[in-house]
């Protein structure tokens, strides 16, 4: 056996029932802009799984991560509302709708926010390191990592080759989302490689550069500590600022505005503060033959960068060794975005192809493709040893598609949150679901 042969494995968030518009993060333009909308969490559900059929049924490796359940009751009791569980609801409902809204949030469906993760190439010790993200800039979304933590063991038990953090302090300081900030650059894929992490400002020091209106979520420090954990060769990282002028433009995490996979770095000539020299960076580590596809302002803007989500695609290796990307339908949409993709894909001699997905429902709440996966490199040993059960097959497929036909509605408004019913059906469903993937007990209403 060859422990070089290893394949990149996207793991999606499986959208959860409670999926909703409640505008819940400043300084993410379509979650502002589609609050109060009625959300569809089947259609949503839906949308995901197709996206993961298709991809598997192309030969990528694939596998499933499961929703976290909501409302989240704990957050709400240790915030003060006591009672049973439906007067714990109905209080928060009426008396602090944000913190009723954010409790409901269906937002651990963007996996690239759940982990950093480093593959076995790359560490000290030579095991997949996962930090769970603590989100600490959203109220909604600081509360994922104990969940997400306790999945990804359950999907990644074995602790000869799988290593867990805890997610770090959750200051603001130490801001971190995960994978969505965090790229890996390698020869080929499961090889020793050059792992790339972008963060929007420094923690500690103010007078550095730092966007006026809306928050840098990931920071310096943070980015430094995930790479300490991780057992990093500095040899083989590189850290990069984003241009604070494009986090005010919306591009509230770096995959917005670029993604890398392999050799290949593809991003928009705005993405980040001196671009000439975090290229240079990536150049000096990489060595020679990392290619940068980089999008000039006249080709695309960055509004229509952040409109259509051109760079929150998913890059993936195909047998012959070039690639395909895979972007959502409002690339299609967009005249300027359209035309470039289309000559790109034409001309490049690396990347030939692009796959288009309806993802509507997640794209409303500012969740592209590659906001839905978390990527993991795994070698052949360490596929062995993953939990088989959340990898993405005909069988697991229809299973959900039914599990899902079953437990979800198909509308979600703001008045159709205030519903204890509706708990009952999470719980219900997930209860399912977490012995579908055998997952053990993982949510706080099981323990
Ligand atoms: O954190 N949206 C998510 C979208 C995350 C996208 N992920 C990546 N770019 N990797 C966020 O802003 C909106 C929820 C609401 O408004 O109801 C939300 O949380």
């Amino acid at each position: 056996m060859n422990a070089h042969v290893a394949h990149e494995w996207n793991f999606d968030g499986l959208v959860g029932p409670t999926h909703n518009y409640s505008g819940l993060s400043f300084g993410n333009l379509a979650s502002a802009k589609n609050q109060g909308a009625i959300a569809n969490p089947r259609q949503a559900a839906l949308q995901g799984l197709a996206k993961m059929k298709a991809l598997t049924d192309r030969g990528w490796k694939q596998g499933v991560l499961a929703p976290h359940a909501r409302p989240n009751l704990a957050v709400l009791r240790s915030l003060g509302f006591a009672g049973d569980d439906a007067t714990v609801m109905s209080r928060a409902a009426k008396e602090a709708r944000h913190l009723f809204n954010g409790a409901m949030s269906a937002s651990a469906m963007w996996a690239a926010n759940a982990a950093t993760v480093s593959p076995s190439a790359n560490t000290a010790d030579g095991r997949v390191h996962f930090t769970a993200a603590n989100l600490n800039n959203k109220f909604h979304r600081s509360m994922e990592h104990p969940t997400t933590s306790r999945i990804l063991r359950a999907m990644f038990a074995d602790e000869a080759h799988f290593a867990h953090h805890a997610a770090l302090p959750g200051t603001p300081q130490l801001g971190d989302e995960g994978a969505a900030n965090h790229t890996r650059f390698a020869r080929r894929v499961g090889e020793r490689g050059v792992e790339f992490f972008v963060y929007g400002a420094h923690g500690f020091d103010v007078s550095r550069p730092a966007p006026r209106q809306f928050p840098a979520r990931q920071t310096r420090e943070a980015s430094e500590a995930v790479a300490r954990l991780h057992g990093l060769d500095p040899a083989f990282t590189v850290y990069a600022q984003q241009h604070p002028d494009v986090i005010d433009a919306g591009v509230f995490h770096n995959d917005v505005i670029a993604v890398g996979h392999r050799e290949l770095l593809f991003c928009h000539e705005q993405a980040f503060l001196d671009q000439p020299q975090v290229i240079e960076a990536l150049r000096r580590s990489f060595g020679d033959g990392l290619v940068v596809i980089s999008v000039s302002s006249e080709q695309v803007s960055v509004a229509d960068a952040v409109k259509s989500y051109l760079f929150n695609s998913q890059l993936l290796s195909k047998p012959d060794g070039k690639m395909a990307i895979v972007v959502p339908e409002e690339c299609r949409a967009n005249a300027a975005v359209w035309r470039y993709l289309s000559e790109l894909t034409a001309s490049h001699p690396l990347l030939n192809e692009a796959l288009v997905f309806d993802l509507r429902e997640s794209m409303m709440n500012g969740g592209g493709p590659a906001c839905l996966r978390l990527r993991v490199e795994l070698n052949a040993t360490e596929e062995r040893a993953i939990n088989a059960h959340v990898v993405m097959n005909d069988a697991l497929y229809a299973r959900l598609v039914g599990w899902v036909e079953t437990h979800y509605r198909d509308r979600m408004a703001e008045v159709d949150m205030v519903d204890s019913q509706l708990w009952r059906e999470v719980q219900t469903a997930l209860d399912e679901l977490t012995s579908i993937l055998r997952l053990g007990r993982v949510y706080d209403f099981q323990r």
